[in-house]
């Protein structure tokens, strides 16, 4: 009992405790024996066994002393802990559960930012024609300028995704001009993904086709880049192939896995050692009969083969009806192959809609295998959060708005499940206390927390209302609306 509570302390001390609980360890820390040898998660160790032994019932709370989640200010907090002037200002105090739950949302909000997708602020549609709007983008500067627009009102959007044919078409020449940018809108790059799948020399795939041209070009812009994300200062390079076949019997489905194999682990050794490359996967589209990287299974062996900056990632409609995409997250984490999100949500296939439009649960269990893994191992998981999402009939900055801040409402919601509680209830097989006990969490109405955070940054409380009523719609529709009126709408 005493050694599950050592654990406890740890996990929320090491992770995401909150601030109360933190203090309070870190205050223990100071009674702690000190060897000069020690590291400093050791004498904290030590000191959350010495605190859970001693005053396991005191919160003390260090007023002066923001000991949050992520290491830096943690630093910051033992250092400050480990002064005495502030030892005395420690009082002891209890707060209410509420106060808690809204420490716990500010602590997960702090540390959440999801990442924008350029090509979700222009025109798109499906095979069957595009409805033009008359405020979409249509040029590089208009993309950085919506996204920088959602970044000032939600203020966890600092990235966008570049997609390199989309936004680069002149390659490293484009570089200086994207620097210019970020400064101009304040939101930096992000992650950089290549297009091996729009060019007609891909039509029987990229780095897995049987025409070597194929391979070797979609091979040096891969490796292209690599180089534009190093220039950019973009640690991620994320890539989705559309390689596969229509028909059975048309491809040699081991061949071209050995291709993709080769081609993988070249991008791998291009990359700097602080880069990832993130392997996406998708069953079916464009392909309808085999698609080369199907599922997570395949991601997974391919990043592992590939070499350790590989990882899995998980666009959220890119899987079969009814898949257990919450599992498959948590056999990622286990393995810390797990790269990245593109969010989206879907009813039928790979349908970009609305981030929790259509099942926010399902997102909310997504977040919460996320938080009962750093929970659990005192490992915060290293993932990048992206929104991929066209919205072909909701007004694009809205429907952008509208997803960070539903993103928000499901991370706050999975960061307040009692895991102490619901671990026990598992070890129990009290299986109706469990899932009360998650339903519990997805069912508290989180969004004065958000609202409170949000006024808290200088943010405001509510995004959308705030960019209705800035009149930037307005001013981007008259200068963009004649050029769009005359752009190209029809599939044929
Ligand atoms: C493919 O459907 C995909 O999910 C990939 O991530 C692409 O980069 C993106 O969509 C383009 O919209
Ligand atoms: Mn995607």
């Amino acid at each position: 009992m005493k050694e599950l509570k050592i654990c406890w302390w740890a996990r929320q001390d090491l992770n995401l405790g909150p601030t109360d609980y933190e203090s309070a360890a870190l205050t223990a820390e100071l009674r702690a024996p000190r060897t000069s040898q020690d590291t400093t998660r050791e004498r904290l160790n030590a000191a959350i066994r010495l605190f859970a032994t001693t005053c396991a019932d005191l919160l003390l709370e260090l007023t002066t002393v923001s000991a949050h989640t992520n290491g830096h200010r943690y630093k910051k907090g033992i250092a400050c802990a480990m002064d005495d002037k502030v030892m005395t200002r420690g009082r002891p105090t209890k707060m209410t559960q509420r106060a808690k739950t809204d420490e716990l949302i500010a602590h997960a909000l702090d540390a959440f930012q999801i990442e924008l997708p350029s090509w979700g602020f222009a025109n798109t549609g499906t095979r069957f024609g595009k409805f033009l709007q008359p405020a979409a983008a249509s040029t590089i500067e208009e993309k950085f300028s919506d996204a920088g627009e959602v970044h000032r009102l939600t203020g966890v959007c600092p990235t966008i995704a570049l997609h390199v044919l989309w936004d680069l078409p002149e390659g490293a020449t484009g570089v200086a001009n994207i620097k210019a940018l970020a400064e101009k809108f304040r939101v930096r790059p992000g992650s950089i993904n290549p297009n091996v799948f729009q060019d007609q020399l891909y039509k029987y795939g990229s780095v897995g086709s049987p025409v070597p041209v194929a391979r070797t070009a979609a091979m040096a812009h891969l490796l292209e880049s690599a180089d534009l994300a190093k220039k950019l200062g973009s640690r991620d390079v994320s890539l989705w192939f559309a390689d596969g076949s229509n028909y059975p019997g048309t491809a040699n489905i081991r061949q071209r896995r050995k291709w993709f194999e080769e081609s993988l682990a070249a991008l791998h050794e291009r990359l700097a050692p602080d880069q990832r490359m993130l392997v996406e996967y998708k069953p079916f589209e464009p392909a309808f009969y085999h698609t080369d990287i199907a599922d997570w299974g395949m991601a997974l062996l391919l990043a592992k083969k590939a070499g350790p900056k590989a990882k899995v990632l998980v666009d959220t409609g890119h899987h079969y009806q009814g898949q257990n995409i919450e599992q498959i997250v948590a056999w990622l984490l286990g393995d810390d192959l797990l790269g990245g999100f593109h969010f989206n949500d879907r009813r039928y296939a790979d349908d970009d809609l609305t981030l929790g439009s259509i099942d926010p649960y399902q997102i909310f269990r997504i977040f919460h295998e996320i938080f009962y893994f750093a929970w659990e191992t005192g490992k915060r998981a290293d993932v990048a959060y992206m929104i991929d999402q066209s919205h072909n009939l909701k007004g694009k900055i809205e429907a952008m708005i509208q997803t960070v801040t539903t993103a928000q409402e499901l991370y706050a919601k999975a960061a307040i499940v009692d895991h102490e509680k619901l671990a026990a209830c598992q070890a129990k097989c009290a299986l109706v206390d469990a899932e009360v006990c998650l339903k519990e969490a997805f069912s508290t109405d989180v969004r004065p927390a958000i609202r409170e955070w949000a006024r808290s940054h200088g943010l405001p409380e509510d995004p959308l209302d705030a960019f209705r009523k800035s009149g930037y719609l307005e001013r981007i529709t008259e200068v963009r609306s004649k050029r769009n009126a005359a752009s190209v709408s029809s599939y044929a």
